[in-house]
């Protein structure tokens, strides 16, 4: 069986860069008070809510909390879609800013795979208008080019932890999932990329280090930087090191 690593598959928020507390969760708050509805998600509230993906879903659920006849009537779809439009316009501003920075060894990683003829590729619940401005901010316009394809939002049926998104990534890679590495740093997204069998490496990020990440192959604080090594565990054992390509080549083989 061929275990040749051909692709790195990775989620965003939380995984790219550490974008709940401050990026999306500010945004929805600015678009709650733009559209004059009395909701406000602290810290605590968001990170209940993170257990639902997908901030349409999230606004769903909340309302269904706050008022289940009003979340349930016809014309609660067109008004969560309102709020999704008003939010994603906030979160892109604020990405655009530059208030967002990449995790540590991303871009390092991201740079290093395309030298080695890697293809990238992402799989998330967010929408591409968020993915393609936090690209361009942290790495520059021509950054969502150096993806084979993105898989975002609405793209599939059913969000993480549904492994959809990451059957809809491969089908458009054209890649068994043997042959490719998926990075997450969620429970959600690890079930998603497990379920259709890639070997996952999870970076832990603020909300999500709580999680269940027992299918996980590897488990790292980061993926490192020279002088600033991850540490954590990889296929069971105790691993300290940088995520290179050489690294992972050896983790798709094993
Ligand atoms: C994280 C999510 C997203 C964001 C909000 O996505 O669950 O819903 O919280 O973004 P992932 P949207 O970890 O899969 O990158 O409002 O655009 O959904
Ligand atoms: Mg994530």
């Amino acid at each position: 069986m061929d275990t040749t690593l051909r692709a790195l598959v990775f989620d965003v928020d939380g995984t790219l860069a550490d974008t709940e507390r401050d990026g999306h969760r500010v945004a929805f708050n600015r678009a709650f008070v733009d559209a004059g509805v009395d909701w406000h998600w602290d810290e605590r509230r968001y990170g209940e809510l993170l257990a639902v993906t997908g901030g349409k879903e999230r606004m769903l659920q909340h309302w269904r909390e706050v008022d289940r006849a009003a979340a349930d009537a016809p014309s609660a779809g067109e008004r969560i879609a309102e709020l999704q439009r008003l939010k994603t316009a906030h979160y892109v501003a604020l990405v655009g800013a530059g208030t967002v920075r990449l995790r540590p060894g991303v871009e390092r990683l991201l740079r290093q795979a395309r030298g080695a003829g890697l293809q990238l590729a992402i799989a998330t619940t967010t929408t591409a208008d968020n993915v393609a401005a936090l690209l361009r901010s942290t790495l520059g316009d021509d950054a969502p080019g150096w993806f084979a394809c993105v898989g975002a939002g609405d793209v599939v049926p059913r969000k993480k932890p549904d492994p959809g998104i990451y059957h809809w990534v491969l089908d458009r890679l054209g890649l068994p999932a043997r042959q490719c590495l998926a990075f997450e740093d969620s429970g959600n997204g690890l079930r998603a990329a497990h379920g259709a069998g890639l070997r996952t490496v999870i970076t832990p990020c603020g909300y999500t280090a709580g999680d269940d990440f027992e299918a996980a192959w590897a488990c790292l604080d980061g993926l490192g930087e020279r002088g600033a090594p991850a540490s954590g565990h990889v296929g069971g054992a105790p691993w300290r090191g940088v995520v290179d390509v050489a690294c992972l080549r050896d983790w798709a083989r094993n």
